[in-house]
């Protein structure tokens, strides 16, 4: 290994540290961050992008940087952007530094923004893309996936008793998690940047589908709530309230409904909390990414199954998941086992 590409692969590390800073927003733009190395290896200057209509990583390194840009290698996580969106292209803005070589990470799988790469080999600089690339497009999953998919990741949530109900017979379902279940679910909602469910659910169980603290309070920028399903409702329900916009899209194909998150509402990461009918549809529908089951130790014995009919008749048919993760949540008496898991493929 030479010594310069040593430097570039500990300056790509240090800039992919960059860009997971405490505070930065995950939605909606990715996480990115960037190092300008001197022509002696060292660091004249670094920066990552803070937000939404902030500048971008690069043009905050370029800042520190100054005049020692000139003949500088800039090393990004993401290929520097080529269009006039809530800022200029960092292409352009390179370029006009006399940079004279780009490390990048990830490609940017945004069309809006793609084409960096070419305008700067165009320019006459040097670059060189997939440094740990893998890494970086873990760093913005869900905003990566989206745009490489043409629609949100979608996180199913659900919570169980033991025997798969997750309401009792008469309908009851409140509560079948225990409260460190809920909590920990409060987390998990505040990393997706939509929260989803059917027309039945808000007629229901009149969910608030906020992200809360341990007062019950809404904390943190909340999620776009989202009801699908063509049915009117009453306005009356918690999900109206002033505590986070919402959105209902009269529609039942969730296919539809996550091409109209990602197209008009740019939404990368839906959190699908919807009854036992939404789910089916969505998993019948292959549209499902992530499971997460909350299970509690509690019979039921009858009740509502946690999913609707899938259409599956045989067990040769069945949907297989692959387990990425098992985590007992809370303790004694408030201990329920949460389950990650992954659809197989093909
Ligand atoms: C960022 N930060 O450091 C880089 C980005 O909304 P805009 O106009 O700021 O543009 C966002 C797009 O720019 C984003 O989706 C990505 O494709 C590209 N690069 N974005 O927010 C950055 N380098
Ligand atoms: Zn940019």
């Amino acid at each position: 290994m030479t010594e310069s590409f040593t430097r570039e692969y500990d300056a790509m590390r240090r800039a992919l540290a960059l860009a997971v800073t405490p505070g930065v927003p995950l939605h909606p733009n990715p996480r990115v961050g960037c190092v300008l190395l001197g022509p002696d290896g060292s660091i004249v200057g670094e920066g990552y992008h803070h937000g939404a209509g902030t500048p971008h990583a690069e043009v905050e390194a370029l800042k520190v940087a100054g005049e020692l840009a000139r003949g500088a290698t800039a090393v990004v996580t993401l290929e520097p952007c080529n269009h006039t969106g809530r800022t200029g292209p960092c292409s352009r803005a390179l370029i006009a530094a006399g940079v004279a070589r780009v490390v990048i990470a990830q490609r940017d799988p945004n069309p809006q923004a793609a084409g960096g790469m070419e305008t700067l080999l165009e320019a006459g600089i040097e670059v060189d893309a997939g440094l740990l690339a893998d890494e970086a497009a873990e760093v913005n999953r869900s905003w990566t996936f989206a745009h490489r998919n043409g629609r949100p990741f979608v996180t199913w949530k659900f919570a169980t008793t033991l025997d798969g109900r997750s309401a009792a017979a008469d309908g009851t379902s409140r509560w079948v998690s225990s409260p460190a279940a809920r909590r920990d679910t409060h987390l998990l909602r505040g990393l997706c940047d939509t929260m989803l469910v059917g027309t039945n659910t808000v007629e229901v169980d009149d969910p608030q589908l906020t992200v809360r603290g341990d007062d019950d309070q809404p904390v943190g920028e909340q999620p776009l709530r989202v009801v699908m399903g063509e049915r009117d409702l009453p306005e009356d329900r918690r999900v109206f309230d002033d505590a986070a916009p919402t959105v209902h899209l009269r529609t039942q194909d969730p296919a539809e409904a996550l091409r109209t998150l990602y197209a008009d509402h740019d939404r990368h990461h839906v959190f699908l909390e919807g009854g036992p009918t939404l789910a089916a549809a969505f998993l019948q529908a292959g549209l499902v990414d992530e499971v997460v089951a909350y299970v509690a130790p509690m019979l039921l014995g009858s009740g509502r199954s946690a999913v609707g009919d899938l259409g599956i008749g045989t067990i040769a048919d069945a949907l297989h998941l692959r387990l990425v993760d098992t985590t007992v949540v809370g303790e004694g008496a408030e201990a329920n086992v949460r389950m990650i898991m992954r659809p197989t493929k093909g």
